[in-house]
């Protein structure tokens, strides 16, 4: 992530869903198997999680809007053990709700055009008062395993497609409303759903790692099931 603070004003906070929303994988009310998001809070990240009824909110304590390219990584394990890492360094950790948090397949709901999917970028009910992220995006990578879990040193070209990845958007493709899923199956396309004035805002040059092509200012609807 690369962003400034005057872009993402959103003061100190006690539920994601107040912050500039980085990602948001909200459920409309109860989280069913849980749900979560990703936001900026005071210029801080803060990371949010819910099973059932309980939910709990990780509050990092490094300042990341500065103008400058972060490494973000954040681990939740099945018992519920969850951190923070910028830049290969923990920023914070804590134990909340032990369980899945994923999207329960083909469960019925009211919203089936927000709550199966994963949104970057946005609130994604566009609910009033809500506050997006405002910044850029590069190389999201969603995967099945605790990938690190102490210091580590952040990679310095874009992540590997490996077996252990569900969805990783490169944001190479520079133009349009069509983001790639290059993971194994490419399963999860994603979908840029442009600001008024179009796609070519949400795109730019400037990336972390040397030509490896176009990073995304967000607004896009990922969906993290398949869609007949
Ligand atoms: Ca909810
Ligand atoms: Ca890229």
């Amino acid at each position: 992530m690369k962003a400034n603070a005057a872009d993402n004003t959103a003061p100190a906070c006690d539920g994601w869903y107040y912050g500039n929303i980085i990602i948001d994988r909200d459920i409309f009310g109860g989280g069913d198997h849980g749900d979560y998001g990703i936001a900026l809070c005071d210029g801080k990240l803060v990371v949010g999680f819910s099973v059932g009824n309980d939910d709990r909110l990780l509050k990092g304590n490094r300042t990341v809007t500065d103008g400058a390219w972060h490494h973000i990584a954040v681990t939740r394990a099945n018992s519920g053990q969850v951190r923070l890492f910028v830049d290969g360094q923990l920023d914070a950790q804590m134990n909340g709700p032990s369980g899945r948090i994923d999207y329960r397949l083909n469960r019925d709901t009211s919203y089936p055009n927000s709550d199966p999917y994963l949104v970057f970028g946005a609130e994604k009910h566009d609910y009033a008062g809500s506050r997006y992220y405002n910044g850029l995006l590069d190389d999201v990578r969603l995967s099945n395993i605790v990938r690190y879990t102490g210091d580590f040193t952040p990679p310095t070209a874009p992540h590997a497609a490996d077996a252990n990845t569900v969805a990783l958007y490169r944001f190479d493709e520079g133009s349009g409303t069509s983001i790639t899923d290059s993971a194994p199956g490419s399963q999860s396309p994603g979908e840029l759903k442009p600001r008024t004035g179009g796609a070519a805002q949400h795109w730019s040059t400037d990336t972390p790692f040397a030509g490896s092509g176009t990073p995304l200012t967000p607004r896009a609807y990922l969906p993290l099931i398949l869609r007949s």
